[in-house]
């Protein structure tokens, strides 16, 4: 038996309260203090391709710092990143996992194109793994347990076979919502040739075809880059955004408020209120635009009806609930008009 078997067995054995103690929180930062040894079942394809896109992110970055690009090469990837992000963020999340929100078939199919060209996974398994998360938050059944340590939660996760709870507990996930979804059950039928040629060939394509990019630079550029990034950005949700800010509306809870990576992630890192409030089609209290950029589409959808039944809570819920568990950082806390 080896030494990391072992450890695993003797893990198994601890009480069951150490597993679900929260975090204590020392300042704003919860530690991992309870971090466990686990055995890890490293799938070797995904820790190679993690490498290469890593790499060839660096190489790209590489290219247009030494200005050996077309201008719009860069500027076609941003944008890529920010409508494939919609797909993620208004369609997946707070669609599709979240119902937080109702969308006609249109406006599915246009995010479920979108969420497809940000290769996160199709859109049953990333709900599945996702509710099983907010079900389970920072326990062994969570896929991203973030007291396991920022790189598990952020990319580790990806590079091991799941932690038997996370089968175990996740049977009791209701998926029927999704099964009975028409575009949902196309798009999982059909990811594994339609997610290639959305996410990596036609970026690399469009800037060799528009403005004569060198094929090279455009796939190092618009598609690695591209990729890694927004891959990046998206795990800081399930990282940074359970270890590092404030906790305003439950202190008890690991996910945190990060102006950082609500920045990064369109709107996805007010944590802390969303863990509190998961049907908030805002994922936030306030509908600021400039750091939610995906509740300013959801609003223009919802303008022209492709978007209805918007969910969100009342200020009064949202009071009492800051005063009763929030950590003082709100400003409820310290403005006397507030209260
Ligand atoms: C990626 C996902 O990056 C990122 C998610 C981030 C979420 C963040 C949320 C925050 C909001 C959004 C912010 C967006 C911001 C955007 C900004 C952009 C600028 N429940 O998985 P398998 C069962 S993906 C219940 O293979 P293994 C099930 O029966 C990146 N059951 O487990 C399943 O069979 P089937 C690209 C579950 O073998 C079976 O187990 N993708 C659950 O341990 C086997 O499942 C990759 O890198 C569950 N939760 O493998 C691919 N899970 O599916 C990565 C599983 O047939 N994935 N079951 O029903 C893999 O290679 C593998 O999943 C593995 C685990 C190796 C990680
Ligand atoms: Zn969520
Ligand atoms: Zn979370």
């Amino acid at each position: 038996m080896s030494i990391s078997r072992t450890s695993f067995v003797l893990s198994e054995m601890l009480p069951a309260k150490n597993i679900d103690d929260n975090l204590p929180t020392i300042g704003t930062y919860s530690a991992p203090v309870k971090r466990r040894d686990y055995e890890w079942q490293i799938v070797w394809r995904n820790v190679l391709a993690f490498v290469y896109l890593h790499i060839g992110a660096l190489y790209g970055l590489y290219l247009m710092l030494t200005g050996n690009v077309k201008l719009w090469t860069p500027v076609f990837a941003v944008i890529f990143t920010i409508l494939s992000a919609m797909g993620v963020t208004a369609g997946a999340h707070r669609l599709w996992a979240h119902r937080a929100y109702k969308a006609r078939w249109p406006l599915r199919l246009v995010l479920a194109t979108l969420q497809t060209m940000a290769f996160q996974n199709h859109i049953y398994e990333w709900v599945r793994d996702h509710r099983v998360h907010h079900k389970f938050t920072e326990t062994d059944a969570d896929p991203h347990n973030a007291r396991r340590g920022f790189f598990f939660s952020h990319i580790g996760w990806l590079m091991v076979r799941k932690h038997k709870e996370v089968f175990e507990k996740g049977v009791s996930i209701d998926m029927s919502d999704l099964e009975k979804d028409p575009i949902v059950m196309l798009q999982k039928k059909t990811y594994l040739v339609v997610m290639p040629i959305l996410c990596f060939v036609l970026p690399a394509l469009l800037p060799v075809w528009l403005w004569g990019e060198d094929p090279w630079t455009s796939w190092y550029v618009a598609s690695i880059w591209r990729y890694t990034v927004s891959l990046n950005f998206t795990w800081l949700v399930n990282s940074a955004a359970h270890i590092w800010g404030n906790k305003p509306y439950d202190k008890s809870i690991g996910a945190t408020d990060n102006v950082t990576v609500a920045i990064c992630a369109v709107g996805e890192g007010w944590h802390n209120y969303h863990h509190v409030f998961p049907w908030d089609y805002k994922a936030a209290e306030l509908g600021n635009y400039r750091t939610n950029l995906s509740t300013a589409v959801i609003d223009f959808a919802a303008k022209y009806g492709w978007a209805y039944d918007l969910k969100t809570v009342s200020a009064e819920m949202i009071r009492r609930r800051v005063l009763r568990t929030g950590d003082g950082s709100h400003p409820i806390n310290t403005k006397e008009d507030f209260i």
